[in-house]
């Protein structure tokens, strides 16, 4: 047959270019993974699960705004920190998939402000002591002093502190160091109150009192070891 080794020849050649072709292919997917998952801040496996952080409480709860807002066509408008992010109890701060806890505007929370203020994590609303999460550091003070008075957490872990007024007296939990000034929590008589933060990343010990004048004096007093 003439031609034949022509045909053959022309079958090769054809043959690289759809396999160069393939490779060129799959190459540039790779790329455009990479880079969506750069943008986004968060990983992506191979088969597109978002991963979460392993610090995140697995007793934690989907996060809901309490004020949604529409865009024009009735659709929530939701930070892009905020979506899958996580409560550990409701009223606390919403923490994102990478374990940061944040403002409801998606923002990191700053654990060294005032206590109330904008960028500071929020205590709850009154919340009933047997329903929260196993996760929740859990506090009782009183005139007696705090109940466990040390605890520990991960270093720069999102922890939720609950406290409870186990008396007939309001106290208020707050930390000595100046980079936890934040975090607060105030309870009336024989309430509890929680707060969520990330724990500071360096490892110590990091004192707290209660804030009722004559209070931290009669031993109202304890210390949070940071691993
Ligand atoms: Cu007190």
């Amino acid at each position: 047959m003439s031609g034949g080794p022509k045909n053959k020849k022309l079958f090769i050649i054809l043959g690289l270019v759809v396999i160069v072709a393939i490779i060129v292919v799959a190459a540039l997917m790779t790329q455009k993974d990479e880079e969506s998952s750069a943008l986004g801040g968060e990983s992506s496996n191979s088969l597109g699960v978002k991963s979460v952080s392993e610090d995140i409480p697995a007793d934690a709860q989907a996060y809901v705004p309490d004020n949604v807002v529409l865009d024009e066509e009735g659709e929530a408008i939701i930070p892009e920190a905020l979506v899958d992010a996580m409560v550990a109890v409701v009223g606390a701060n919403p923490i994102t998939t990478d374990g940061t806890v944040v403002t409801p505007a998606g923002e990191a929370v700053q654990n060294d402000v005032m206590p109330m203020s904008p960028k500071a994590p929020k205590q709850t609303s009154s919340l009933a002591v047997e329903e929260l999460p196993v996760s929740v550091v859990k506090l009782d003070v009183s005139a007696a002093g705090f109940e466990p008075a040390e605890i520990s957490v991960k270093a720069g872990a999102p922890v939720t502190i609950a406290i409870t007024s186990a008396d007939d007296f309001a106290h208020v939990f707050i930390f000595d160091d100046s980079v936890l000034s934040a975090i607060a929590i105030g309870v009336p008589p024989h309430e509890t109150s929680a707060i969520t933060f990330n724990s500071p990343v360096e490892a110590g010990e990091y004192t707290f009192h209660c804030d009722v004048p004559g209070h931290a004096a009669r031993g109202e007093v304890g210390k949070m070891i940071v691993k």
